[in-house]
Order: C-alpha cells, then sequence, then structure tokens
C-alpha cells in the first residue's frame, strides 16, 4: 500500500508539509469492463492507481521503483498540468527532461505543487499510459474563491479502455504496413471512475464540487446531469468566474471542475451521463459501449433504483438533440458549453502581442515505410539520443544552448528567448478534432476557428471572418481544436526549461505529433547551477546506457555542433506520390498477393472507414509485411509510380 508520511517544512508556510510516497511500478491482472482479463500497471499492486492528493504548497517526494519486467518497459511519470517551475527535470518525459527508467532503476520525483486544482499524473514514456498508468491528482485550496459554498467533493475520471498492451496494439494494428491510413485503434469499452455505474451519496439541498478528468488514450466526451444544471468553476486547475452550463466537452488530459446544487427531494437519484463523440472513431466498434452512467444518491439507497441512461435518455433529457442511430450521432448534433467563453476568475488580461510567432500545421501522412505518422511542418517528432534538457545544461556555453541546431532536427526543437510573448497558431489539415497540450504552463486561448468539414482552413489574420481576442482570455493547458481548422493561444516565456507540446491523443504522439519548446536555455543553465539534477536520477540514464552530455545526436566538446549520427525520421515519399496513392497501392500489392485479381481500391473514396474495412477485409495471415514493403519501397531506385487514382481498373 502507499506509504504516506506528513512532516511540517520548518521553515516553510506553516501548512506546507512533505508527502512522501514509496511506489513500486509493476504489471497486475485486472478487468474493469468484465469482458476479459488483461495485464495492467499497478503501483504498490494497487489498480485503480492511488490518487495523490496535497495542498498547495506541499512537497511531493516520489520514489518510483520500476518493476515492470515481464513484459519490460522503461518509466517515468509525468505530473500532468503542474509547472515543475525550477525543477524541468521533475517533468516527465522520456527524451526531454529525463532519460526513460529502465526494469530494476529507480526514480526520484521531487517538486513543490504551488498550483490548486484537478490535475493527474501518468507516464510519459513510449506509449505505456493507456494501459492503465494513469490517476488524479488533487491539489486542495482553503482559499479558492468557491471552498466556503462547497459541502461536498465528488471526483472521478471518464477514460477509454483497451483489452490488449497499447505495445502489442502498436505493433501488430497501428503503426504498420497493414494500416496505411493510420487509423486509431478503437477502444474495447469506455469507463466511468474506471468501472461502470459508479454511485455516489449526496444529501439534500448541498454544494457538490464534482472534479472530473478525462484520463482516456484517445476519446472525447460529453458529460452532462440528466434534467441538471452546474457551475464550471474550474479548467485545468485555472479558477473561472461561474459559468452555468448543462453539459461539456472534455477532451483527453482535460479537466473540470463543476458545482452542482442537490434538490431539498429528499430521495433522489441523479444520473450523470457520459457521451463518447464516435466521430473520433474511425469506425465504431460493435461491442464498445459509447454512454456510460454514473449516479449521485440521496436517502435510503436500498429504496432506491439506479437505471442506466438509455438511447431515448439522451435524446429526451440529455445534450443530443437530433435522434439518430449511434453511428450517426454527430457532433453537430450535441449541444456542449463552448470552453472559449470562459473567463478565469483572476481577470488576467490578454498578453501583449507577440514577440514570437510560431505557426504549426498538422498533418497526417504516410512515409516511405508505408506507415502512417503525425507531423508539425512535415517534422514527425523522434526523439534526440540525449535528453533535450541535458543537451541545453551540457552545452559548451550559452551560446551553443541557445543554437536550435543542437538539439536536432528531428525533435522539432525551437528556442524561445526569456521573458517573450510567445503566440502559437495552430492548423489542423486533418478532418478531426485533436486535444493540445502544453508542459510548463498554461496558456490564453485567444480564438478556436469552427469546425470546417472537409474544406482545411488555416488561420488567416486578415480575413474578416477571424473575430477579435477577447479581453480577458481563458487559460487552460488543454485545449482541442476542431477539424480542417485552427486556433491561436499565447503565453509567456517565463519558466526555464525544455517543455513539449503535443496531441494527447496517445496514438498520435505515437505518431509523432510533437514539438518541443526550448525556453530561456541561458536562465535554465543558472538555476541547474544552483539546483543541479539529483545525482540518483542521473543514475537511471546510465542504466539505460544513454549518454548525459551531449548534442542531439550524443556528440559533445569539440564537436557539439555535428549532428551526425542524429535520430531522423523516415525518408518522404517520393514527389507526386501521395499518400492516399501509397494506401491504393498497399491495398493492390496484399490484393495481388492473395490473388484477388487486380486492384480494386484505387477508385475508393480517401474516407478512412472505407480503407480501414478494407484493410480488415484484406488482412490475410500469408501476407508477409516484409514482401510488401520490399515490393514498395526497398528498390530505392525503381520507386513506383503515382497510380492514377481517378482511372477505374
Ligand atoms: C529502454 O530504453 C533504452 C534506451 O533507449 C533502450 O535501449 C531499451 O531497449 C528500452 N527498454 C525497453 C524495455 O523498452
Ligand atoms: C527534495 O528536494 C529538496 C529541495 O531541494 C531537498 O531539500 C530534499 O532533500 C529533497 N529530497 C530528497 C529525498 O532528496
Ligand atoms: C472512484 O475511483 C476511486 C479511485 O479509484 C475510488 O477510490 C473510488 O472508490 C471510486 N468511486 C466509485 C463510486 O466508484
Ligand atoms: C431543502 O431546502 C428547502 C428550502 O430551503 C427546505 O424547504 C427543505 O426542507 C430542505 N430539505 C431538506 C431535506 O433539508
Ligand atoms: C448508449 O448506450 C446504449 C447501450 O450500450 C446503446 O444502445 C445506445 O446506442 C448508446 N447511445 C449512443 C447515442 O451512443
Ligand atoms: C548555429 O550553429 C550552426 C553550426 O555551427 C551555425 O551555422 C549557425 O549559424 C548557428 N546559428 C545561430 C543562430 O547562431
Ligand atoms: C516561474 O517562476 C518565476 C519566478 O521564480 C515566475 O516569474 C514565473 O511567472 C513562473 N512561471 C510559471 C509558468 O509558473
Ligand atoms: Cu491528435
Amino acid at each position: 500500500m502507499l506509504s504516506l508520511a506528513l512532516s511540517l517544512l520548518l521553515a516553510g508556510e506553516v501548512n506546507a508539509a512533505v508527502r512522501q510516497y514509496n511506489w513500486t511500478v509493476g504489471w497486475t491482472t485486472i478487468n474493469p469492463d468484465g469482458r476479459k482479463d488483461r495485464l495492467a500497471v499497478a503501483i504498490n499492486d494497487q489498480w485503480p492507481l492511488p490518487i495523490i492528493r496535497a495542498k498547495k504548497g506541499d512537497r511531493l517526494e516520489i520514489w518510483v521503483d520500476n518493476q515492470m519486467n515481464d513484459p519490460p518497459r522503461n518509466n517515468s511519470i509525468h505530473f500532468h498540468g503542474l509547472f515543475q517551475n525550477g525543477t524541468n527535470d521533475m517533468d516527465g518525459p522520456s527524451w526531454v527532461t529525463q532519460c526513460p527508467v529502465p526494469p530494476g532503476s529507480s526514480f526520484l520525483y521531487n517538486f513543490t505543487v504551488d498550483q490548486p486544482g484537478t490535475y493527474w499524473y501518468h507516464t510519459h514514456t513510449d506509449a505505456l499510459y493507456p494501459d492503465g498508468y494513469r490517476q488524479l491528482i488533487l491539489v486542495e485550496d482553503d482559499d479558492a474563491w468557491f471552498a466556503e459554498e462547497v459541502d461536498r467533493e465528488i471526483s472521478f475520471t471518464l477514460t477509454d479502455w483497451y483489452h490488449e498492451l497499447t505495445q502489442t496494439i502498436v505493433e501488430n494494428d497501428f503503426m504498420n504496413l497493414y494500416n496505411p491510413s493510420g487509423a486509431e485503434p478503437r477502444p474495447n469499452a469506455n469507463l466511468f471512475n474506471d468501472t461502470f455505474n459508479p454511485k455516489w451519496e449526496v444529501r439534500p439541498n448541498e454544494t457538490v464540487r464534482l472534479r472530473l478528468a478525462n484520463t482516456a488514450a484517445m476519446s472525447h466526451y460529453y458529460f452532462y446531469i440528466e434534467d441538471g444544471e452546474f457551475d464550471i468553476v474550474e479548467v485545468d486547475g485555472v479558477y473561472t468566474e461561474p459559468s452555468r452550463a448543462s453539459s461539456i466537452f472534455i477532451t483527453p488530459a482535460q479537466r473540470y471542475s463543476l458545482l452542482f446544487n442537490t434538490s431539498g427531494d429528499p430521495s433522489k437519484v441523479y444520473r450523470m451521463g457520459m457521451i463518447v463523440d464516435s466521430s473520433m472513431y474511425d469506425i465504431i466498434p460493435p461491442d464498445t459501449n459509447l454512454n456510460a452512467t454514473g449516479f449521485l444518491w440521496q436517502g435510503e439507497k436500498d429504496k432506491l433504483e439506479f437505471p442506466e441512461i438509455t438511447n431515448e435518455d439522451i435524446y429526451e433529457k440529455g445534450p443530443v438533440k437530433v435522434k439518430s442511430s449511434r453511428e450517426e450521432l454527430s457532433k453537430d448534433d450535441v449541444e456542449w458549453f463552448d470552453d472559449m467563453n470562459l473567463v478565469p476568475y483572476d481577470h488576467e488580461p490578454i498578453l501583449p502581442p507577440p514577440d514570437r510567432e510560431v505557426t504549426l500545421e498538422v498533418q497526417l501522412t504516410n512515409l516511405r515505410d508505408g506507415i502512417n505518422y503525425a507531423f508539425f511542418n512535415d517534422i514527425t517528432w523522434t526523439h534526440a539520443k540525449v535528453p533535450s534538457l541535458f543537451t541545453a545544461l551540457s552545452a559548451p556555453d550559452d551560446d551553443a544552448s541557445l543554437n536550435e541546431t543542437v538539439y536536432g532536427v528531428n525533435t522539432h526543437s525551437m528556442v524561445l528567448d526569456h521573458m517573450d510573448v510567445v503566440q502559437l497558431v495552430l492548423n489542423n489539415n486533418d478532418d478531426s478534432r485533436h486535444p493540445f497540450h502544453l508542459h510548463g504552463h498554461n496558456f490564453q486561448c485567444l480564438l478556436r476557428g469552427p469546425d470546417m468539414g472537409d474544406d482545411y482552413t488555416p488561420y488567416d489574420p486578415s480575413s474578416e471572418s477571424n473575430k477579435e481576442f477577447p479581453e480577458i482570455p481563458m487559460r487552460r493547458d488543454t485545449l482541442h481544436v476542431e477539424a480542417n481548422s485552427h486556433f491561436v493561444i499565447r503565453w509567456r516565456a517565463d519558466n526555464p526549461g525544455a517543455w513539449l507540446f503535443h496531441c494527447h491523443v496517445d496514438w498520435h504522439l505515437t505518431q509523432g505529433l510533437a514539438v518541443e519548446f526550448i525556453e530561456a536555455p541561458v536562465q535554465l543553465r543558472q538555476n541547474y547551477k544552483v539546483h543541479p539534477i539529483p545525482d540518483v536520477n542521473l543514475k537511471t540514464c546510465k542504466a539505460a546506457n544513454v549518454s548525459i552530455v551531449g548534442n542531439a545526436a550524443g556528440n559533445f566538446g569539440s564537436d557539439f555542433f555535428d549532428l551526425s549520427g542524429m535520430n531522423r525520421q523516415q525518408p518522404f515519399l517520393p514527389g507526386g506520390f501521395t499518400a492516399k496513392g501509397v494506401v491504393a497501392m498497399i491495398f493492390s500489392i496484399i490484393s495481388a498477393f492473395m490473388g484477388m485479381g487486380f486492384i480494386v481500391w484505387y477508385g475508393l473514396s480517401d474516407t478512412k472507414i472505407s480503407e480501414a474495412n478494407a484493410a480488415e477485409d484484406v488482412l490475410c495471415e500469408d501476407v508477409d509485411p516484409d514482401d510488401v514493403s520490399a515490393h514498395l519501397f526497398n528498390q530505392e531506385q525503381e520507386v513506383p509510380s503515382q497510380p492514377d487514382e481517378s482511372q477505374d481498373h
């Protein structure tokens, strides 16, 4: 079990405590949806994982012993939403701020929590958090503006669930030649608080603070309380002016606090509904539940009934306004509170015009190996050989640490000057929503364009349709962009460190949808002269056989600008050879192998559904992917020519 020792800090604030945790991370067998036993990551043999509770100002000292031996996994933990101001080395992403911790090694997370609100932790090494490696962090704050009003707190997660280990899914179903369209693996279940039908007791005439986090790998949810409204008072750790809503949209990694008043009725059951945004699934899996119910009850439990919400309930008492089959539930048919309308309680005004502008275009397409990757401006994130923080710290001088070259092309690192106002324009050249998360900051959300369907519409500052930015913009750490649309965000580079910015659909991160901001490296180097990285943590690098000095290629000393040997992404497809063409080509070769006659795929539309269906239809163990890839790409000189997609074969 979790061992928690509290002791008063002599020199610190009166109430600040040191909370010590000794965690052994290993595997356990669980079955939260009642349909399949499977391995999941446990902490001290416990799953669901322990919730971290702290008070603002507390120090956390978490020893994490990696005992994920069979199957073996590298480890690290990210404390999502906590700024790690001055403790960049405690942020968690492997290859950015630390080395991956191999089985048998321990890492110490040691940092102060000075932000109140609702957070979560999850591993940030490889694609591992959907294996159950995620849980809430609740930071209490007696000074919250609504603290006096709250009679009761109820905290829970909304999440998706797979029946296979994530790494198995990535290797066998996702990042391979048989999935050239990059269709994301669909979950087997959607869970309410890591279970089905959870029930919480409340009392009549109370104000309940609901704290919820979406800890899913990919699923986005609408959340509502039947027949009830609530006030949104916190998003991602930022208190807001109360905003009345009847339903919210919550993407992976986002959190909300909602104040809900129970009625005077002495005996009552409130149903809380979570509805999947099924537009995120390429195919609606027949066995996956697309909605789930949680309950608040008051009165005598034995005399109450707890029926799950039905389709009828969703239309009649929920946010879905257009009656349609579950396959056809369109996001336009669902009402949700637009988080862009929230106003932070502190009324922090919009930051001044930017000193630095960054424009990133999201794209998902295939590289030469036939696999589908995700890109920001043609770069799919590929980790450095030395964690970027260590590159900044081991640069021979400040000038070298300021030079983007040393962090490597494929980490997509951008150096930010200390205290600059940074404006990031994100253009989504993909027909699906994506939730983006910036480490180390909350950002001001200035504009989010509407869903543009199939028409890619990048941000155009001169266009009249773009409204003025708000004077008091909403702030949060994870914001979604709509399909084929854009958003604009701003923050001040006041937190020296190497910070990842990435899509929080874990599949898309695995496909490389990330960049790194190397913020104020000169100040970062000064900070670490005073507070060096603990030796115990540097030792994990040795165990993983990773250098703690050098540029992205691991070269150092006089070779600090020599990037030869750095990790690179796969080459691009030859000019004119489109991703759609690759999909068609691969299917044609697979079908040829199977003697299925000639290409039936060329005329297909580019909807992922038909491609994925087709892939499932032709999948056959007789076909060796190596044969297929040999046909496609291994002949360097003899590159297949562009198939004519309009031609009907
Ligand atoms: C852990 O990371 C090291 C360094 O990249 C690598 O050599 C090793 O194969 C990884 N181990 C596992 C189990 O992924
Ligand atoms: C955690 O960090 C604090 C501040 O640097 C230090 O005083 C303390 O000893 C550290 N804890 C451990 C277990 O190293
Ligand atoms: C919700 O999940 C937490 C953490 O796993 C657990 O302690 C709690 O009992 C759960 N509550 C219900 C009603 O399921
Ligand atoms: C709830 O509040 C109403 C109005 O103040 C009151 O009439 C009622 O008795 C209260 N109910 C309970 C169960 O306390
Ligand atoms: C909600 O779940 C029920 C039971 O699984 C299902 O019949 C229904 O189609 C779902 N409704 C929607 C809108 O997903
Ligand atoms: C970064 O270093 C490279 C290689 O030495 C050099 O060519 C380039 O000019 C440097 N860039 C800046 C901004 O100093
Ligand atoms: C980090 O701390 C510095 C002061 O030490 C402060 O000026 C800055 O605003 C902080 N940044 C964040 C993101 O917390
Ligand atoms: Cu994404």
